[in-house]
């Protein structure tokens, strides 16, 4: 080998340990202390709203009516040109999230359908370019959710019904026998990952100032095919090392992810069909659920939840140390209906009075039952009791001693009986309406 030539391997064998430094494997990763932090501010926040919005709004049909109408991509394509929507005002939205008391929001960026609701350079499958409107919703909803101080998460789909790339296609594809929707039967699968997936990601993280995090959906699609899982987690922590990778895969974490999410069941429960029920005690923990039954805008889904269960599900999530991300599907006009306002707006109000029993707080002492949940803050328990008709509660036994107790909303102090067997306690009748009676307990040090 000439000195030359040696020089060159030499100065490329550096390099590339120098590259492989810097870019550390996920599977040693080791979360950076402002990643920790947001993790901890994450399981405080509690609540955060989900919004499923996109040009298959238009057609009311729920976000995936390209799948479950068997379109042809050509006539697909004809929707972002009606998708115009004059009334969409970000700082509506934000502050809805907030009258909700929601402290975060999570948004389709892309659904299955590829269509990027952001300003994309990789491709120009997106708002900016194919619609009417020609703006880009989520720099406008970043910058105001960063004006009024709360924190925006993007979700983005793995899975893409559009890119030719995404190739050899998934189940979904396959579902009832093919469905080609006009795609070609080949493509390159690794350029799909590093160039056009992390490619947005990449704007995403740049462009739209500090973000909570990426929502991942869809790898479930394909579960055997190599994602490049390192690369991509490692793009995003290099990028924005306090943005949380939160991958709704329905299997255990894998390393460099940083929030446990469940779909429409709470962590552990897998009454959907498709959830694992393993749940980790490594990282925090998130429970999606809708609104009404649907994801994107569905014209005919009036099955609303009331605002009753709304706060049950919100207090359950709590118990078993869990966010909840409730989901609307905004019109394609921009609005958001007001069978959800409505009733984000009173979940708000409650909040107002029995927030300081569930922001900031962990799953409590007691496991989460039929009758109601546990959270806790330091020295205090909230008891919330959820489903029990009877003058006296009674709990197992408590592992510390509890020196008071009082009830939460009008102070009412009560006498508590503690024993090894147990726990006893008054409680007054549920008032109408009242989903959920919290009595506060204080423990000894
Ligand atoms: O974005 C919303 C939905 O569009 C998306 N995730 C939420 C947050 C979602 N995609 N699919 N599902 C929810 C449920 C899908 C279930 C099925 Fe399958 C897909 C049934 C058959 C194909 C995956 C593969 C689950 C079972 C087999």
């Amino acid at each position: 080998m000439s000195r030359k030539l040696l020089a060159k391997t030499l100065v490329g064998a550096v390099a590339a340990t120098l590259f492989a430094l810097s870019t550390p494997a996920q599977s040693t990763y080791a979360p950076a202390p402002e990643n920790l932090k947001a993790r901890q501010d994450f399981q405080d926040d509690k609540f955060g709203m989900f919004i499923h919005w996109g040009v298959y709004s238009v057609l009311g049909n729920g976000e995936w009516v390209l799948h479950n109408r068997k379109l042809q991509l050509h006539d697909y394509e004809r929707l972002p040109n009606f998708f115009d929507p004059e009334k969409f005002d970000a700082q509506a939205w934000v502050a809805l999230a907030k009258a909700a008391g929601m402290k975060y929001i999570t948004i389709t960026s892309r659904h299955h359908d590829g269509f990027a609701m952001f300003d994309s350079k990789i491709s120009d499958w997106n708002i900016v370019a194919r619609t009417p409107y020609k703006k880009d919703p989520l720099k406008m909803l970043a910058d105001e959710a960063h004006r009024q101080g709360i924190k925006l998460f993007f979700y983005y789909s793995q899975l893409d019904w559009h890119n030719p790339d995404y190739y050899p296609r998934g189940r979904t594809a396959l579902d009832d026998g093919p469905w080609h929707n006009g795609r070609p039967d080949h493509g390159d699968w690794n350029a799909y990952l590093d160039t056009y997936m992390n490619g947005q990601l990449t704007e995403l993280l740049t462009n739209y100032g500090p973000i909570g995090g990426i929502w991942f959906d869809g790898m479930w699609d394909k579960p055997d095919a190599d994602w490049h899982l390192d690369k991509t987690y490692a793009l995003i922590h290099k990028l924005q090392p306090a943005a949380l990778i939160i991958p709704n895969h329905h299997q255990a974490p894998k390393p460099g992810e940083d929030v446990q999410t469940f779909e429409r069941d709470l962590p552990g429960r897998n009454t959907a069909g498709f959830n694992t029920t393993f749940v980790t005690d490594q990282l925090p923990l998130e429970s999606c659920n809708t609104l009404n039954g649907s994801w994107g805008f569905d014209i005919g889904d009036d099955k609303y939840k009331s605002v009753e269960e709304i706060e049950e599900l919100l207090v359950r999530a709590a118990g078993n140390n869990s966010n909840l991300l409730l989901n609307i599907g905004p019109q394609p006009n921009g609005e958001i209906q007001d069978e959800f306002a409505s009733r984000l707006r009173a979940v708000g109000e409650w909040l107002g009075k029995y927030g300081v029993s569930i922001y900031g707080t962990r799953g409590g002492p007691i496991a989460p039952s039929d009758w109601g949940v546990t959270t806790q803050k330091g020295d205090t328990v909230y008891l919330h009791v959820l489903n029990w008709h009877a003058p006296l509660l009674a709990l197992p036994p408590f592992p510390r001693k509890i020196l008071a107790a009082r009830e939460l909303i009008h102070g009412t102090k009560l006498q508590v009986a503690q024993s090894n067997d147990g726990v006893v306690l008054p409680l007054l009748p549920a008032e109408k309406g009242q989903t959920d009676r919290v009595l506060v307990l204080t423990l000894a040090k």
